[in-house]
């Protein structure tokens, strides 16, 4: 369960977020969880990697599950055929303790088309969460998308994750998964998510 909000979660528009989804709704707080730490050691179904759009590795998160996994994942990546911004693909996890790896491709954050910017993340959000129901995954941890090397400001891209998860979690394929973990690194990115989880995930 995630600590109990502060008291004034009094909803503004700017809450609603980007489906316009209304909230909140207290029957999802389990669904979702909240850690700090490496997104390569947990045993979950899948993982979600901040990839580009080669597919074939990179820094940051990338580097670090590319170098955990071993090499055959990018063996795997190789006949993949690269990814579009705002979409996902789904690899096996090789070394990893997760069962699937889905290989996000974030925008590149562009202040002056933020509309856009935040289409293409929630994108990345919905097709991941997707790829991992029809594959059988039941529990997915996503790594931030665009909030490092992409420049995606964390307090916009919280909201803008947690409003594409409950959008699933709340859909027609919504019980295909049972847990959301959001695995943060940096402190900004707990920062943001301590802030906007209790609008979009109330405690119960
Ligand atoms: N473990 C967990 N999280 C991490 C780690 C790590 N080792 N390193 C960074 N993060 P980024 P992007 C967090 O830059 O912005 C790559 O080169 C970090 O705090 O990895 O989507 C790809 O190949 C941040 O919140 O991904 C692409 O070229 C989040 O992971 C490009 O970077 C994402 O930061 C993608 O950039």
């Amino acid at each position: 369960k995630l600590a109990a909000a502060p008291a004034d979660t009094e909803l503004t528009p700017t809450l609603l977020g980007p489906n316009k989804i209304p909230l909140p709704s207290k029957s999802l707080n389990d669904r979702v969880a909240l850690v700090r730490g490496d997104i390569t050691s947990l045993a979950v179904d899948a993982i979600v990697n901040a990839a580009n759009r080669s597919l074939l590795g990179g820094g940051g998160v990338d580097g670090a599950i590319h170098r955990a996994a071993g090499p055959e994942l990018y063996e795997e990546c190789k006949t993949l055929g690269g990814c579009q911004t705002g979409s996902a693909k789904i690899t096996d996890a090789y070394n990893l303790p997760s069962k699937k790896i889905v290989h996000a491709v974030g925008p590149v954050y562009d202040p002056l088309g933020h509309d856009k910017s935040e289409r293409l993340l929630t994108g990345c959000y919905l097709k991941s969460l997707e790829l991992a129901a029809e594959n059988n995954c039941r529990t997915i941890a996503f790594s931030g998308i665009s909030t490092g090397v992409y420049g995606y400001p964390s307090r916009d891209a919280a909201p803008a994750a947690l409003s594409a998860i409950r959008h699933f979690l709340t859909g027609e394929k919504g019980d295909k998964i049972d847990k959301v973990v959001i695995v943060t690194f940096e402190r900004k990115d707990v920062d943001a998510y301590d802030e906007f989880i209790p609008h979009y995930f109330p405690p119960v």
